[in-house]
């Protein structure tokens, strides 16, 4: 097994922008070895944060819409016009599906060799923990190595996009030509999620089509949520010849100076601080308290009385919770048990 090595010496290797070191670290952020997130904790303790604001921009739509494809042509655009740019694959379902991203280097191969990249596939099905935790923990490691641009791509399955955009300044939804009214599957309310959205593959025969959706949503858009920015917010680019690239990352420059001088990146940001401190604590609790010694056979216990139909569940949970009260931190103590149904 590896060494680990000091937090102190991670910590530097980041600063020094070393990209061994980052995936180290992205590594240890990954890891549910409780020496890891001990050495996590305090590494992710230690972050300065960057000097000047990053910007996040999260990417799904549905499989085979170009993702990769775009994030390899984008991302590569933006390394060029000196950006520092970091893609992190977060695939909720690959534990199910085997990860169609896991071979994302190789579909990103113009992006993988600039030198201001760095490209992180998703976490193998082992990982646990979910999207949030992880994600926002790469990120802020990415950004403290320097990163100032942050592509992450989902796999867009209806869960992961609230998820997304909560990980992010953009919420970038990618749309396939010629989807029509029932928008490709892609529920409304995630439609709405979006802060921008593009129609792929737009050229060539593909064009009338792509033209259509782009009318489609406009449409659908303004009804819901009217404005007239409806029509700014949904472009038409193909990731493939290039089209439309420049005008998005026109449209998202002069989104975030907009953003950076109303306060509302900022706003954003501290709102999402937010969610993640409640839905963490809640995690983290309840992880400590069910790593707790002798917890587990007497919950097992518990479960296995309602599922034999001894005990009803709003008893099992009510003598869970009265066992807690009794012993306080020190529950479970040792030789607890619930009292027999
Ligand atoms: N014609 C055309 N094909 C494209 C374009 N962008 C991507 N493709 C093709 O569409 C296919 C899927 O592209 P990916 O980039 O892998 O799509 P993805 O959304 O990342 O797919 P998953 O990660 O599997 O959900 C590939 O064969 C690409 O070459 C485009 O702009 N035009
Ligand atoms: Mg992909």
């Amino acid at each position: 097994m590896e060494r680990r090595p000091p937090v102190s010496q991670l910590h530097e290797g980041l600063l020094r922008q070393d990209p061994a070191v980052l995936g180290k670290a992205i590594t240890l952020a990954e890891s549910r070895h409780p020496a890891d997130m001990l050495l996590a904790a305090e590494l992710l303790a230690r972050l300065e944060g960057p000097d000047r604001p990053s910007l996040r921009i999260g990417i799904s739509g549905p499989p085979g819409v170009g993702k990769s494809t775009f994030i390899d042509r984008f991302g590569t655009m933006l390394c060029r016009a000196g950006h520092r740019v970091a893609v992190l694959a977060v695939d909720p379902s690959s534990s199910l599906s085997g990860g169609s991203i896991l071979g994302d280097k190789t579909r990103m191969a113009h992006l993988a060799a600039e030198a201001n990249a760095f490209i992180r596939p998703s976490p193998s099905s082992g990982v646990l923990g979910g999207l949030g935790r992880r994600s926002r923990e790469s990120i802020l490691l990415c950004e403290e190595a320097g990163f100032d641009i942050l592509l992450v791509e989902t796999v867009g399955v209806g869960q992961s996009e609230a998820q997304i955009r909560d990980l992010c300044d953009l919420f970038l939804l990618l749309l396939l030509p010629g989807a029509g009214d029932d928008l490709q599957g892609i529920k409304r309310g995630i439609m709405e999620l979006a802060d921008l959205l593009a129609v792929n593959k737009c050229e060539g025969e593909n064009r009338e089509r792509a033209l259509r959706t782009q009318a489609d949503t406009q449409a659908a858009l303004h009804m819901t949520q009217g404005g007239a920015d409806a029509m700014d917010r949904v472009h038409l680019i193909s990731a493939l010849s290039g089209e439309g690239l420049e005008g998005l990352w026109k449209w998202i420059r002069e989104r975030e100076a907009t953003d950076l001088s109303t306060g509302r990146k900022a706003s954003r940001r501290l709102e999402q601080d937010g969610r993640w401190f409640q839905h963490e604590l809640k995690e983290r609790l309840l992880e400590e308290l069910m790593a707790r010694e002798g917890l587990s056979s007497l919950l097992l216990e518990l479960q296995a009385d309602v599922l034999a139909g001894r005990r009803k569940a709003e008893e099992a949970v009510h003598a869970v919770l009265e066992g807690w009260r009794q012993s306080g931190s020190n529950f479970p103590w040792t030789g607890q048990s619930f009292p027999k149904p």
